[in-house]
């Protein structure tokens, strides 16, 4: 097969481009980047060792918006609108902070704001999700596509890891509820 996707069934970057490349013929390549002898293994393929990566018949790609792009012009998916981006964006912000505490707990770390590392990451969070809950309430959310793909990523995400609490958003889970039930939301549900 051509295409294959290189990624954890976890990750919340990976599980964009499952979504979108729903009704695609595509393997997708388990990559365990907790495993030493796995994470050398996949540096001879990308040496970011970061996930996802598609590979298209030995064109790589190794970021997850240059993916979608790239799907979005071979598949020919609608293109993102510029608001569409931004929200994707701030989905992006909430998720790389919530990666680097994930990061900070795993190697055993207080997650305690004295430490700038952290600090700057859980100010940000609650700061970025009080915009995406406004975006919400606004229907920013309301159409199926990358940005709503987005937000299904982080939030099931979120709840599969246990990672923050996301019930004060209360416009941001019912825009995600919306989704909830999509075939391919449910058959790239985080395992
Ligand atoms: N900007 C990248 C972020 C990808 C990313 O951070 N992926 C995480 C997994 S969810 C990863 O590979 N982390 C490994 C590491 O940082 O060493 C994208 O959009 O693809």
């Amino acid at each position: 097969m051509s295409l294959k996707l290189y990624g954890s069934k976890p990750s919340p970057y990976v599980r964009r481009i499952r979504m979108l490349l729903e009704g695609q013929d595509y393997q997708l390549e388990l990559v365990d980047l907790y495993n030493d002898a796995a994470r050398a293994e996949y540096e001879k393929l990308n040496p970011l060792k970061k996930m996802p990566m598609l590979d298209d018949n030995g064109q790589k790609l190794y970021d997850s918006h240059v993916i979608a792009q790239y799907l979005q012009q071979k598949f020919n998916l609608a293109q993102a609108s510029f608001n569409d981006l931004n929200l994707v964006s701030a989905v992006d912000a909430v998720t790389d902070s919530l990666i680097v505490l994930f990061y900070g707990k795993k190697s055993g770390f207080e997650l305690d704001s004295d430490k700038l590392i952290f600090q700057l990451q859980l100010e940000r969070i609650p700061s970025v999700l009080t915009w995406l809950n406004n975006q919400a309430k606004a229907g920013a959310f309301s159409e199926w596509g990358y940005a709503s793909i987005a937000l299904m990523s982080l939030v099931n995400w979120v709840e599969f890891r246990s990672l923050y609490d996301l019930s004060p958003y209360t416009d941001l889970l019912a825009a995600a509820d919306k989704h909830r039930d999509r075939a391919i939301v449910q058959s790239t549900m985080p395992e």
